[in-house]
């Protein structure tokens, strides 16, 4: 998906439940999905920000569940986080502003579904880890999202994108956008084609470890890419974990997954030198004993034995999902410069050789953990 509409934010801020007046909004192009604006209001004489977004209804086939979802988990963080500290409740969740008739999203009359956050000031986020503690903060906070998340009833959460993290549907896609070549790129991307089909018995692996009744649903984030985690401009502590759309039924190794992708590689999603792609060790362990430091009062032993295997699974189902965009035209992932999507393609699968170089290794980290 490329960039270019532009739209009344002044008259859709209107739309919800803020008093103050409108001064300036403008785009924020980093997220692959959804267009999100910052807005900027004016309140008593004090500026104060929203967060606007459209929410991309070609991927969410289902807006409505989606923040129907959003809201729900909102809610549920708020109580829980509020109950241990009250202080800056605004800023450690995400808050919903609804519309004037209150409800979680305005739909305009082009069938685009819209939706309100308060703006968390303060905060940074960036793509990669620069040092192990960082990686075991984020994992601890995402530890903690899913220990916070465990009492929430599990039917009353859709699963908004059905099947997103199937290896073997994402597998069989790929082939249909390489016999179509629709956008002619299959000669330019044919051993990346290769690689997929070489480790093909990957993709599938926790997919079918579910079926097999070895691995619980429980409550997942989905996206837990280390961009979705805000951090403290002055302190690095993590203050909020964002990007609520994804939070469906899924398997904790989902989450666990694509931390290990984006928290140990030193290398941005799209980096074209490939000699900077690595599955960096000590940046795993910080993510691990993090993250099971909170996961670990609600993972059973059998879950904890697929941990380490979950990060070439989850790299290699997403390298698969960029290279089929590319092969596609670019019409799911936003790009900003043409053959975006390949590279995103080669870093991942860069990054899953990696993974397998140190699988023992890292086997080995997990298990001692307890
Ligand atoms: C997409 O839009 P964003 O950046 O939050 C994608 C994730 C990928 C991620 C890779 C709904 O997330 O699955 O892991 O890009 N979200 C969807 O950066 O497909
Ligand atoms: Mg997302």
């Amino acid at each position: 998906m490329t960039e270019g509409n532009s739209f009344n934010l002044e008259k859709l801020v209107g739309q919800f439940q803020i008093v103050a007046e409108f001064e300036e909004g403008h785009a924020w192009t980093k997220g692959h999905i959804n267009d999100t604006y910052i807005i900027t209001c004016r309140q008593g004489g004090t500026p104060i920000r929203y967060i606007l977004q459209r929410i991309n209804h070609h991927v969410f086939k289902y807006p409505e569940l989606v923040m129907q979802n959003v809201k729900l988990t909102t809610e549920h963080l708020r109580k829980k986080i509020g109950a241990e500290d009250k202080h800056d409740l605004t800023r450690r969740t995400m808050t919903l502003v609804p519309t004037r008739g209150g409800a979680p999203y305005y739909r305009d009359h082009d069938g685009n579904y819209w939706r309100a956050y308060v703006f968390i000031e303060r905060v940074t986020s960036t793509h990669v880890a620069e040092q192990p503690s960082q990686a075991g903060q984020v994992g601890r906070a995402f530890g903690m999202f899913q220990k916070r998340l465990a009492d929430l009833s599990p039917e009353k959460v859709q699963e908004t994108i059905p099947e997103f993290h199937n290896g073997r549907l994402r597998f069989e896609a790929l082939g249909k956008a390489a016999a179509k070549d629709s956008a002619g790129r299959v000669a330019g991307a044919q051993a990346e084609i290769d690689f997929c089909r070489q480790h093909r018995s990957i993709v599938s692996l926790l997919h079918d470890a579910q079926v097999r009744g070895e691995l619980p649903l429980r409550i997942t984030h989905n996206d837990t890419k280390i961009d979705n985690v805000l951090l403290d401009r002055d302190s690095g502590e993590v203050v909020c974990i964002v990007d609520l759309d994804t939070v469906m039924p899924g398997l904790a190794h989902y989450d666990f997954g694509d931390m290990m992708r984006t928290l140990t590689s030193p290398a941005a999603e799209d980096e074209r030198d490939l000699a900077k792609v690595t599955m960096r060790m000590e940046y795993f362990e910080e993510l691990a004993k993090g993250y099971l430091a909170e996961a670990g009062e609600f993972l059973t032993q059998a879950e904890r034995d697929q941990l380490a295997i979950s990060g070439k699974v989850i790299t290699l189902i997403l390298g698969i999902r960029f290279l089929t965009d590319h092969l596609a035209g670019d019409t799911y992932f936003r790009v900003h410069r043409e053959g975006q999507n390949l590279d995103r393609a080669r870093v991942q699968f860069k990054l899953v050789e990696s993974m397998l170089e140190q699988e023992e290794a890292m086997k080995s980290v997990i298990a001692a953990l307890g």
